[in-house]
């Protein structure tokens, strides 16, 4: 998969060559990584990137003609690539949504900065657009790299274990149990006995009983999104029984 970012600080994707799965990913030729900079097509003695917004009021807007043609670049080079923009305004991500841009074979993410980009660019330019969240980060940037983590990690190859994401599928839409790892006992407190039984039906049982009742717990809006089976429906009543014996 092939990922062509349109961004004025570039620099800043070197966190994703430098580190951890997605380096490894990029390294392996699993997915590729291609940065354009709009200041580079910038013709003026300023390289001017940005302008104030038709209208008045604070901030700046990112004009069309270095982006445009930045975008123009990273499509000739990408043919088979769509358009997304990451806005504020665009739509939430979900990880339903990760898995289904990971199925085409590449996408230009155009990173704003300021106040964003010319409306006429989104809509001349632009196939999709999408937001990380309902909080206000400085640009695109962050989103980008976010957006890439997600979805590379989701390419065969990507992950050393093919067990994580067969794993990731068996419990999607729900949030993780615990993790426990030596001591046993940590200031008095003890891992739970039934993951040192050695009983692997049991420890499996446990933990879906728990990635339930957590997910019951703190993000009731996932599990209405969800179905369970018969096993499932069953752990989840267990587990709000013991919730509620427990006050
Ligand atoms: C304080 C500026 N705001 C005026 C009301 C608007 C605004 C403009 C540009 C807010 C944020 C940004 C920069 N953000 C992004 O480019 C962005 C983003 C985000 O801020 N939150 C969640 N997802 C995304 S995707 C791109």
């Amino acid at each position: 998969m092939r990922f062509d970012v349109i961004t004025l600080f570039p620099a800043m994707f070197r966190a994703l060559e430098d580190e951890g799965v997605i380096a490894r990913a990029l390294a392996s030729g699993v997915a590729e990584l291609h940065v354009w900079n709009p200041r580079d097509y910038a013709r003026d003695i300023h390289r001017t990137v940005d302008d104030r917004p038709y209208g008045g009021g604070p901030g700046m807007v990112m004009k069309v003609g270095p982006l445009r043609a930045a975008i123009e670049d990273a499509r000739a080079a990408a043919p088979l690539s769509r358009v997304a923009y990451l806005s504020p305004q665009g739509r939430l991500l979900d990880q339903r949504e990760m898995a289904r841009i990971a199925q085409d074979s590449g996408w230009v993410l155009i990173a704003g900065r300021y106040e964003g980009i010319d409306e006429r660019l989104i809509a001349g330019w632009v196939d999709e657009e999408w937001s990380i969240g309902d909080y206000v980060l400085s640009g695109g940037e962050l989103p980008a790299m976010v957006v890439m983590d997600a979805v590379i990690r989701l390419l065969p190859g990507a992950l050393g274990h093919a067990d994580s994401a067969r794993e990731d599928s068996h419990v999607a839409g729900l949030l993780d149990h615990p993790h426990y790892t030596r001591p046993a006992l940590v200031d008095g407190q003890p891992v739970p006995a039934v993951l040192l039984s050695g009983d692997h039906g049991a420890i499996q049982r446990w933990r879906l009983g728990q990635a339930l009742g957590r997910t019951w717990l703190r993000r009731p809006d996932l599990l209405r999104r969800r179905s369970l089976n018969q096993q499932e429906q069953a752990l989840l009543d267990e587990f709000i029984h013991a919730h509620q014996d427990a006050g």
